[in-house]
């Protein structure tokens, strides 16, 4: 029999391409198609409308660098807000902290979740945390709609296309900055520096409308288009670049990527990027 391979396009020209050893899960959500493989090099892989979400591999450096930088750098994070981020893996790094009292998950998709808890148990396990609710709606409605207010929001989100579209957009972080608290900070994931720049780019013009301190930063996951992928800092009253973590929680000795030297180091951009941006 031949290998089965899976691809997903980066560009027309160019993707990643993973041998896979058996396709668990394909499902029609209300929102997207929702797969599971199982892969060789990368174990389980959850993929939606046919991208890379997380893999068993890879999946913690992406949440250990959506989730530390910010809670690192906020004095006391209590509330915390996780906009998309079904899987869980955000939520996992989140509860990590001590001070963190209550994190709401608003994640459109209650089916993503559901695979998340069937397949992907070291990544899920943590929603059902006692100090975590679970809110299965729109991130734009649920800010219009609730007057809480967050230390900390995290938009952990698919690529601009469909339903997360919306979330790239200057109306949509004028909702994260009036969700903010004092002294708050929200974290953005914010694709490739190397093949989507200009989203890139235009993020910082629209955070820089709104916010005092904006800063992308960098991390390296393989199986993200390009391998190297962006978060964007944004903060009026914390920036990442002068700041330094004021704790070292215990926790640090357990995290495979984040480490307090990284969380500066992160900030440090290739000059194209650099220039691509105007920093
Ligand atoms: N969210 C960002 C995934 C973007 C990957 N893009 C792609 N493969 N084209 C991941 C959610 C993890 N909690």
């Amino acid at each position: 029999m031949s290998q089965d391979w899976f691809l997903e396009k980066h560009t027309p020209h160019a993707g990643l391409s993973l041998a896979v050893a058996a396709r668990l899960h394909d499902q029609q959500s209300a929102f997207q198609r929702i797969e599971v493989l199982d892969c060789p090099e990368y174990g389980r892989v959850l993929l939606l409308d046919g991208c890379v979400m997380v893999t068993d591999r890879d999946e913690f450096v992406y949440h250990e660098m959506i989730a530390h930088p910010a809670l690192l750098l906020h004095p006391h994070p209590r509330q915390v807000l996780i906009v998309g981020g079904g899987d869980g893996g955000s939520v996992r790094e989140a509860l990590r902290h001590e001070s963190v009292e209550h994190v709401d998950l608003v994640e459109i998709d209650e089916a993503v979740i559901a695979t998340a808890r069937r397949y992907f148990p070291a990544l899920s396990a943590r929603l059902d945390d006692p100090r975590v609710s679970i809110h299965c709606e729109d991130g734009f409605k649920y800010l219009d709609a609730h007057r809480v207010s967050y230390d900390v929001i995290l938009v952990d989100s698919t690529d601009p296309v469909g339903e997360a579209a919306k979330l790239f957009t200057g109306g949509f972080y004028g909702k994260v900055r009036a969700g903010l608290r004092t002294g708050g900070i929200a974290v953005f994931q914010t694709e490739s520096p190397f093949y989507s720049t200009d989203v890139l780019a235009t993020v910082q013009t629209d955070l820089r409308s709104l916010f005092k301190h904006v800063a992308p930063y960098v991390a390296h996951i393989p199986t993200y288009p390009s391998g190297l992928w962006s978060f964007t800092f944004a903060s009026d009253a914390v920036d990442p670049r002068r700041a330094r973590p004021r704790r070292e929680p215990a926790f640090l000795s357990e995290l495979q990527y984040l480490t307090p030297e990284l969380v500066r180091a992160a900030f440090v951009l290739p000059a194209y990027v650099q220039r691509r941006i105007g920093a």
